[in-house]
């Protein structure tokens, strides 16, 4: 966790040090909201029906501790310590490291309380169904895709495959992390979840992520493609971390 955390940390302080989350969150969040109430939320639906890997349905398993069907904020507490005891009960190594990770918590819920209040919590009763939350993350994501897009795409607003690095290239650095020394240390014990890692990491299976991704074949991303890619991805990273933790 060390190696893995302390440059996010490095990072985030460096950024948060002397930053005002609440003031610039409140400067972006009308080009968000414009941009988000310019989806159409009809065709939204559709193509996440489309898209769908399942990870919402996960999360909403894992965090429904009532088992009542919405998320209150008192599941989400629960949620919180359920994820940290089952991390504390696997990992090899003792949990301060990220207690002293220091985020700015506060500052960070205010900012989640934000979104939640303007983009999920659709009929603003508190909690959160299933489709609250899938369709308010999926618009929130294809918005964010089309901001990003803005500026980093081409004239059609589309990422051509060739700005992400060579398959060959991505599945090799990533080889090459995982079988350093320090991240053997981190597979000791876990050598099913190892074999695993480097099967997913292989060209072949970088490569096909990518192919799903590109729905029309066009070698390049729009923001429903881009949000797929992410889907697609994410569902591995929680195969993993499923098998990590032995479920
Ligand atoms: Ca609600
Ligand atoms: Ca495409």
């Amino acid at each position: 966790m060390k190696l893995f955390s302390a440059g996010i940390i490095a990072a985030a302080s460096a950024q948060m040090g002397d930053m005002d989350m609440g003031g610039m969150m409140a400067q972006f969040m009308p080009m968000v909201e414009a941009k988000y109430n310019s989806l159409d939320h009809e065709q939204m639906h559709r193509d996440f029906m489309e898209d769908n890997t399942g990870l919402f349905e996960r999360y909403f398993e894992f965090c429904d501790i009532g088992g009542d069907g919405v998320l209150t904020p008192e599941d989400d507490l629960a949620c919180r310590e359920k994820a940290i005891n089952l991390i504390q009960s696997r990992i090899p190594f003792p949990l301060d490291d990220i207690g002293a990770m220091g985020l700015p918590i506060d500052q960070a819920s205010a900012v989640t309380e934000m979104i939640f209040e303007k983009f999920i919590d659709l009929n603003h009763d508190g909690s959160t169904t299933l489709e609250e939350l899938q369709m308010g993350a999926y618009c929130l994501l294809r918005t964010a895709a089309q901001l990003g897009l803005q500026f980093m795409g081409d004239q059609n607003a589309e990422l051509p495959r060739s700005m992400f690095p060579d398959f060959d290239e991505m599945s090799e650095q990533a080889l090459e992390a995982i079988n350093s020394e320090e991240a053997q240390v981190y597979f000791r014990g876990h050598q099913g979840l190892y074999q695993k890692l480097q099967r997913t990491l292989s060209t072949r299976k970088i490569r096909k992520v990518f192919k799903s991704a590109d729905i029309d074949g066009n070698n390049a991303y729009n923001d429903r493609e881009l949000v797929k890619l992410l889907f697609l991805v994410g569902e591995k990273a929680v195969e993993l971390v499923e098998m990590y933790l032995g479920n």
